[in-house]
């Protein structure tokens, strides 16, 4: 005898498979005028699986953050023309980086002077000369907690896409970025159909599942580089570097054409089926990141006067 498919614990499988895959290696920028602790550094947490950027000039810093990105500074208090808290100031006043970790690491011992480090900016001040594996704890838990926090920050808790506001910030990065590289780029607007009658017919539990499983289809049915954001409600925004509008619209049109075929339900409620809509729109000369959303905005307002259940460019 066949049991029915579970498709919900499938999918669960499917999405914790998918964050766990490949996690990243901590990324640490060690900063103190001792080569030989650098070494040190780059050794204990190079043997822990981290990638390490290290340098002896408090000037780099600034440069290095921007380069590599690190989520976690090491940082010595005494150095020769710099100390470690007039640095963590200077990082502390550029918002861009207000949210990466600092730890100090050095030899003061004493308390007063730590707190007015700390005061300065860091979040943490170890001694030197700790057991390496002390080290490997602090800064494995330290950029742990802060990738939970900025998950937290830029996505959506219902279906882990990119939360609004961060993927109104990437489409702000992205189209100068085009047009500096004088590449195509296409935006496109989602809106799940007759959203109001599912939550309605179904419950909203229902439609959360609904909203969930068209974000898995998005997230895995759209090439690298494709940032997938939820918009809002039951509304989707994609921008797609590098994708010109045509085939963008083929993209979008085929992954219409699979979720309208899945069976959509949740515990105790009969199966159904859902669509969606989507207004495609090219970066054109000139054009503001607004204005590409007005865009994308206006061709899905026609594909649902048209009938729903379609995409539009
Ligand atoms: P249309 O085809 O014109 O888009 O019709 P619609 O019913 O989808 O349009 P509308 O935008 O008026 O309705 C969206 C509804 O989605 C309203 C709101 O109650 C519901 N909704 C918004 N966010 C959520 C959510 O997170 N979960 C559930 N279950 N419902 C939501
Ligand atoms: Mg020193
Ligand atoms: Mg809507
Ligand atoms: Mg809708």
């Amino acid at each position: 005898v066949n049991r029915p498919l579970d498709i919900q614990k499938l999918v669960a499988r499917l999405d914790q498979q998918l964050d766990q895959s490949a996690p990243e290696p901590y990324r640490v920028l060690v900063v103190d005028d001792s080569d030989a602790m650098l070494k040190w550094l780059e050794l204990t947490l190079g043997r822990a699986g981290m990638q390490v950027h290290k340098t002896h000039d408090p000037l780099d810093v600034l440069l290095l953050l921007e380069r590599h990105k690190p989520e976690i500074v090491i940082l010595d208090v005494y150095m020769p023309e710099y100390e470690g808290d007039e640095m963590a100031r200077i990082i502390r006043q550029q918002p861009r980086f207000d949210g990466v970790p600092i730890v100090f690491l050095s030899t003061e011992t004493n308390r007063p002077r730590q707190l007015m480090a700390r005061s300065m900016g860091g979040d943490d001040f170890l001694v030197k000369n700790m057991p390496p594996e002390e080290l490997v704890a602090v800064v494995s838990m330290t950029c742990e907690r802060y990738r939970r926090l900025r998950q937290w920050m830029t996505r959506d808790s219902l279906t882990l896409l990119l939360n609004h506001t961060t993927l109104i910030e990437s489409l702000e990065t992205a189209v100068p970025r085009a047009v500096r590289e004088q590449d195509v780029l296409s935006f496109v607007m989602i809106d799940i159909d007759h959203f109001k009658n599912i939550n309605d017919q179904y419950g909203h539990m229902a439609g959360d599942h609904v909203i969930q499983s068209l974000a898995r289809l998005l997230r895995l049915g759209l090439p690298p580089g494709a940032l997938v954001g939820r918009y809002g409600g039951e509304e989707f925004a994609i921008v797609l570097p590098g994708v010109a509008p045509l085939h963008a619209a083929h993209l979008i049109d085929a992954l219409r054409q699979r979720f309208a075929a899945f069976p959509q339900g949740a515990e105790k409620v009969a199966t159904f089926y859902a669509s969606f809509s989507a207004g495609v729109a090219p970066l054109q000369p000139g054009q503001s990141a607004q204005q590409l959303v007005e865009a994308a905005d206006l061709a899905l307002y026609d594909a649902k006067a048209r009938g729903r259940n379609q995409v539009l460019l």
